[in-house]
């Protein structure tokens, strides 16, 4: 067949260095980008088996989100706008892992498996963040597309959700928008200046918002966004990649397990501040107050403020929907506390990774989901979005309920429902804080976090750490779990585990307790217990 002799041609073009073995991670491969040429260029084949699979267009982003500038990525995105589902990950990782002699063969494999028709069409959006490597990484994703005779459309510089959007929006035949980056802005911009405008005494000051860009895609976007949002919103946009490097020193990443502000940006006391990460995916918001103390609205924070607004405004249009609220092992425990006993909302805890919490979501009427990483969306129902519509439209409701119901419909509207969107969750947010007339100090004040700390510790193979409960406990190595337990029970409202992360070679450390010193303490301590029982390598963890 044509088509295989031109992937044999193409594939000696990217060389898959012999032995080289990767793993579909948390979100996709991710390493350093010398070492990802063949991995784009073999995505670009299994993208375009998966589009005749599905018989819809598929996404291919080129990115490594939050790891540092020399690292590089890919995330395949499914026609909904998802994940792509768990079977096509072990696929794409038995394709990425095929010896250069034996990619015809793991490539014809996935075609009998899957039963594919290959003289059906196949179409394939691409994107790519700012990193110096995504430009050759991305053409060799369009290479892979053409040899099976893909057609690919390359949007170039784009977010990640604004890909998801796009090949939601492509697919749904224009129900879910213009599948244009332009079609984005207005979709997104006018939902949030109709959520704002009749919002009472807004003052310059409350439409004054500080963004840190991390010096990647996110700025280039928001930029591009300014103008279709009026005088809704004045933004002041610092680490905006001109000079800075990306993600360092700075976006949500940094923001969030440092514990302090972003360098690059200009802080005035009680300024409400955000920071995205390196393809604006993530979002997190914080503060300092007047003694210079760094205050961190991270997505558990996010996840309640969504979820308090959307309750009030279900009660108010008379709907009965259920709100369910996903989280991961990460949430703070104030966070599932107050979800659980002071909203009364139903909490759910899946394994790290959007994909996991998306899916959870998609079982409710209203699905808030939010890593505390600031990574998450809300998901509606077909049947609830069809509810809301009718009360906005129903002429016999009282005006309050109408009005409540009109709120709900814009905002629906300017969230981006495909996957965590910094853009769409910074409009969402400020509509919020806009009309429940709210700083962000009171949005801080509805619970106080526990005193917590992230580590990383280096261990010669990460793969030794297995985890089950949500990656809550460890179920090996032999005694690891153990030694957590008993470190855990000298602090108070204590909480401890290690999993091993998807997207950088390395084991990370969560503990919180009732005091910074003992959530310190705790991390230092369980982070020794990983060096000593899971091998360590390089020097023994340091205390805090
Ligand atoms: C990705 C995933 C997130 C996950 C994060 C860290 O984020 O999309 O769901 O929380 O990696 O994952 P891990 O702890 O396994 O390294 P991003 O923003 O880097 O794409």
């Amino acid at each position: 067949m044509a088509q295989f002799q031109e992937v044999s041609r193409q594939s000696s073009l990217h060389p898959k260095p012999a032995g080289l073995i990767l793993q579909y991670g948390t979100a996709g491969f991710r390493t350093n980008a010398k070492q990802l040429d063949h991995i784009m260029f073999r995505m670009g084949l299994l993208a375009t088996l998966r589009s005749k699979k599905t018989k819809a267009t598929i996404g291919v982003m080129v990115t490594a989100s939050h790891n540092p500038e020399e690292d590089n990525g890919v995330k395949l995105i499914d026609p909904m706008g998802e994940m792509v589902t768990p079977a096509w990950e072990d696929y794409a990782t038995q394709l990425a892992n095929a010896e250069q002699e034996d990619l015809l063969t793991a490539l014809k494999d996935i075609i009998q498996k899957e039963a594919i028709n290959m003289s059906q069409e196949a179409h394939v959006f691409v994107g790519k963040d700012t990193r110096s490597s995504s430009a050759s990484l991305s053409q060799a994703v369009l290479d892979g597309v053409s040899c099976l005779g893909g057609l690919s459309k390359d949007y170039g510089l784009v977010t990640t959700p604004q890909l998801h959007y796009m090949v939601c929006c492509q697919n749904t035949q224009g129900k879910y928008g213009d599948a244009t980056v332009e079609g984005y802005y207005k979709k997104l911009c006018q939902a949030f200046i109709r959520l704002t405008k009749n919002a009472s005494n807004r003052t310059d000051d409350q439409k004054y918002l500080c963004i840190d860009g991390a010096n990647g895609i996110g700025a280039l976007k928001v930029r591009e966004m300014e103008s279709y949002l009026g005088n809704e919103l004045q933004i002041s946009l610092f680490n905006d990649g001109n000079k800075g490097k990306l993600n360092h020193q700075c976006g949500a990443d940094f923001v969030k397990v440092q514990q302090k502000p972003p360098t690059g940006v200009e802080i005035n006391p009680g300024e409400r501040c955000c920071s995205f990460d390196g393809d604006a995916d993530r979002i997190v918001y914080y503060y300092t107050g007047s003694d210079g103390t760094f205050h961190l609205l991270d997505g558990d924070k996010i996840a309640t403020l969504i979820s308090t607004y959307l309750k009030e405004l279900l009660m108010q249009a008379g709907l009965d929907l259920k709100i369910a609220v996903v989280q991961t092992a990460y949430a703070n425990g104030s966070s599932t506390c107050y979800l659980e006993d002071t909203m009364k909302v139903t909490v759910c805890c899946t394994k790290t990774g959007v994909k996991h919490l998306h899916h959870a979501a998609q079982e409710f009427d209203i699905g808030v989901y939010f890593e505390a990483n600031g990574h998450g969306t809300v998901l509606f129902s077909k049947a609830a979005e069809e509810k809301i519509q009718q009360q906005a439209e129903d002429g016999n409701v009282s005006d309050e309920k109408k009005r409540a119901a009109l709120l709900l419909q814009n905002t629906v509207s300017v969230i981006n429902q495909t996957v965590g969107d910094a853009i769409s969750d910074m409009l969402l947010i400020e509509a919020i804080l806009t009309i429940k007339g709210m700083t962000v100090q009171q949005w801080d004040a509805i619970y106080s976090d526990l005193p917590n700390r992230q580590l990383k510790v280096k261990v010669a193979d990460r793969r030794v750490i297995d985890t089950t409960d949500a990656e809550r406990r460890a179920v090996s190595p032999a005694g690891l779990q153990e030694a957590i337990d008993g470190l855990v029970k000298k602090y108070r409202q204590a909480r401890s585990f290690v999993r091993p992360s998807g997207t950088e070679d390395v084991v990370r450390v969560y503990a919180e307790a009732d005091t910074q010193e003992s959530a310190d303490a705790l991390a230092h301590e369980v982070s020794l217990a990983v060096y000593r029982l899971a091998g360590g390598v390089g020097d023994e963890p340091k205390p805090i």
